[in-house]
């Protein structure tokens, strides 16, 4: 994507879109990182001249290199099995409950220190000397140089969310070396030029700075929420749906864990109290297996199909491993009693459902753990564009829904790089700029809010 952006303009292009392809080799399902590099040098030939550079994608994994700086084999992918088990055995040294006062981060199978000590044992980790985040090892690629970017690094689970650096004595206690993490950067921190071999591949004309933005999508996303003040929630809605609230400091209460709320580090020392929710990846997963129809004809459909016959917990671990997704959500409505939906349109209304009735728990519970109450919910992310999924989660919380814009994690990345370069201000002059420049959709609740709490009641059971 490339962003333009001046004291009263925003423009935003697509140059180039490069599908990200997981991979299951013998050893778990993997990242195809080279295929993404030569994606991104691909989308910076197709962008032309550029002022700056900068790379955001998704949270906790990474790339270990050996002494000489080599890519010690393909990144894992978060959703392989081989952290299944492991958080118990870290608990037997440093039980949940001081994880989470340590970190803030919600238990997930998959947060890189799980993955770090499931990967311990063996001869890869043995030889790996450096640990980098995704859009940190892209980085490296462009520029030769290393780091770890602050709001990704939150992610990991090691990061202490109250002073932005390291949480030392957990990383002792598991016998965690932090050696392997490159000096920490923040948002706005310059991270190199692009190598002179990297300009000759992709025409660009140097030097081309390459700034550190919110190297988490879901930073770089939030960051782009077009809000105004402090009473509003967010829903980065994608392949996950990241619903919370901005704060300016961590909730560590044992509710709050609890609740499986995390703290993850925002743009300008905001934190972002959020739930994960497997979101629109049951769709995505329901569409691969009945081999991608139409989606706008799908969702038209799945519109007419009466709300609310039958719903799942889009939260349940159950649906997180890729594969049989439609089979897996009949499985789930027939276990708990409930009408099994047969067409796509039945399945995917269910799926919708399912995400709006997740969105609402959470944004409830935000709230609740927060001490701060809302008065409109702001969905950016592609599902900004399911009006179906905007106008269900409006009625299932009785609030207005703000949808849009759907690429804001392209746009908070490129806003940070733009202020980098003194064309923004701060956050609130961002998002200012955003609210002058960016269409938004509003949806207002149609008053059956009721029954959306009547289905969360059953959901959650007797
Ligand atoms: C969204 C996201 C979420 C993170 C998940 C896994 O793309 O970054 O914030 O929890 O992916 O990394």
């Amino acid at each position: 994507m490339t962003v333009r952006a001046g004291a009263d303009t925003l423009d935003l292009a697509e140059a180039h879109r490069f599908p990200n392809r997981p991979v299951r080799t013998p050893e778990g399902l993997h990242w195809d990182v080279l295929a993404l590099y030569a994606g991104v040098l691909d989308g910076l030939r197709a962008a032309g001249p550029v002022d700056s550079v900068g790379i955001d994608g998704w949270a906790v994994d990474h790339g270990l290199l050996d002494a000489d700086g080599a890519l010690l084999g393909n990144p894992a992918h978060y959703r392989d099995s081989r952290t299944e088990g492991v958080a118990e055995q870290v608990w037997a040294t440093v039980p949940a409950r001081e994880l989470y006062a340590a970190t803030g981060i919600q238990y997930a199978p998959f947060n890189t220190l799980y993955q770090l000590v499931a990967a311990r044992s063996t001869a890869r980790f043995r030889q790996a000397r450096r640990l980098l985040l995704i859009p940190d090892l892209l980085t490296y690629w462009l520029t030769g140089e290393q780091g770890t970017e602050l709001t990704n690094a939150s992610t990991t689970q090691l990061l202490d969310p109250r002073t932005g650096d390291w949480a030392y004595g957990l990383a002792d206690r598991l016998g965690i070396d932090l050696g392997l993490f490159a000096p920490l950067r923040r948002p706005g921190d310059p991270a190199g030029v692009l190598r002179p071999e990297v300009l000759e591949e992709t025409g660009l004309r140097g030097p081309v700075p390459v700034t550190a933005v919110a190297s988490h999508d879901t930073a770089s996303a939030v960051a782009a929420v077009p809000a105004t003040g402090e009473r509003f929630a967010y829903l980065c809605t994608g392949t996950w749906s990241l619903a919370g609230l901005e704060l300016p400091a961590p909730v560590l209460t044992e509710e709050s864990r609890a609740a499986n709320f995390t703290n993850e580090l925002g743009l300008d020392g905001t934190v972002r109290h959020l739930r994960n929710i497997a979101g629109l990846w049951l769709l995505q997963e329901c569409l691969r297996a009945w081999g991608d129809p139409d989606l706008g004809a799908l969702l038209a459909s799945a519109a007419r199909v009466p709300e609310l016959r039958s719903v799942v917990d889009a939260g349940d671990a159950a649906f997180l491993a890729p594969g049989r997704m439609p089979e897996r959500i009949a499985g789930a409505c027939r276990a708990s009693g409930q009408p099994v939906p047969q067409t796509p349109a039945e399945v995917t209304r269910c799926v919708l459902d399912s995400l709006a009735l997740a969105h609402r728990a959470a944004v409830l519970d935000a709230q609740r753990l927060a001490g701060r109450a809302v008065d409109v919910v702001h969905v950016v992310g592609g599902g900004a564009r399911n009006a179906l999924l905007c106008q269900s989660t409006a009625d299932a919380l009785g609030l207005p829904v703000v949808a849009g814009p759907a690429e804001a994690a392209a746009l908070g990345n490129g806003l940070v790089q733009a202020r980098a370069l003194g064309h923004v201000g701060d956050l609130a002059a961002m998002r200012a700029l955003l609210r002058r420049t960016r269409r938004t959709v509003r949806y207002a609740p149609r008053g059956t809010t009721a029954r959306w709490r009547a289905a969360a009641d059953r959901l959650a059971g007797p």
